[in-house]
């Protein structure tokens, strides 16, 4: 559909409603947070999406590789350093084998990436060779599914300690850390999005990039929903949000 371009206000708003597909609303997401997961179902969780995170910075690297514009690049940069750790700093990788082990697994197993399931492997890799062929800027539209995830971060730091009070909370630190982090590349990535995508046409194709990369993360606790056994709702996604 085409027609004159969204206000910035509309256009945020537009990127927001989206969120009512955000895996915040998977089943698999809300057992883990009303404390109905199991001790595997959270160790498969924690150890399938260690593919993802160690996957990040390999994404923002080839977003900076294809990125022209320094300005952008000296923002972006830090994306990895949070990650890959830097001087003291040990990064989000590090503290998620931490969430490894205080979930009971070996870290050095899950490094291996042996526990990771095809279908988190094919979405995951979906997103990477996105930011590797996309244009860059669409690359950036690509992480605002972060606008939601301080909300996912801080509903497992409320209700994890009490629903799993065998898992070391020393172990918590990543989601802890991603509160404020997310919200730091939300401000980024959300401004330069309503900056560049700035007419009607491209403000729909952000919304569609939006959710092609909603549709990476469900189809990640898809498959480990179906691998670990957790039921599935029997209607299509769209209808879960009606
Ligand atoms: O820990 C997460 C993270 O570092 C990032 C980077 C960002 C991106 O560039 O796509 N997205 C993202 C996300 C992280 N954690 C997920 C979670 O549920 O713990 C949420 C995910 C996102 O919302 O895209």
């Amino acid at each position: 559909m085409t027609g004159s371009a969204w206000s910035r206000e509309e256009f945020e708003a537009r990127l927001r409603r989206e969120g009512r597909a955000y895996h915040i609303h998977h089943p698999f997401n809300v057992l883990l947070n009303t404390g109905g997961a199991t001790r595997d179902q959270i160790r498969g969780w924690v150890a399938n999406r260690f593919y993802y995170q160690t996957s990040i910075p390999i994404k923002d690297a080839a977003i900076l590789a294809n990125c022209p514009d320094r300005r952008v690049r000296r923002a972006w940069v830090q994306r990895i350093l949070d990650h890959d750790g830097y001087g003291e700093e040990p990064g989000g990788i590090e503290s998620w084998l931490r969430l490894a082990e205080a979930v009971g697994l070996d870290p050095k197993q899950v490094e291996s990436l042996s526990l990771v399931l095809p279908g988190v492997r094919f979405a995951v890799d979906a997103y990477v060779n996105f930011a590797r062929r996309a244009p860059w800027q669409e690359a950036v539209c690509s992480s605002l599914t972060e606008l939601f995830a301080p909300e996912i971060h801080k509903q497992r730091l409320a209700n994890w300690p009490a629903h799993y009070p065998w898992i070391d909370r020393a172990g918590l630190t990543y989601f802890q850390s991603r509160v404020s982090l997310a919200r730091r590349d939300v401000e980024f990535g959300l401004a330069f999005t309503l900056d560049h995508f700035d007419t009607r046409v491209l403000q729909e194709r952000a919304v569609d990039i939006l959710k092609f990369k909603l549709d990476v993360l469900w189809q990640m606790s898809d498959a480990m929903a179906v691998h670990f056994g957790v039921p599935l709702a029997p209607v299509p996604r769209e209808e879960l949000f009606a």
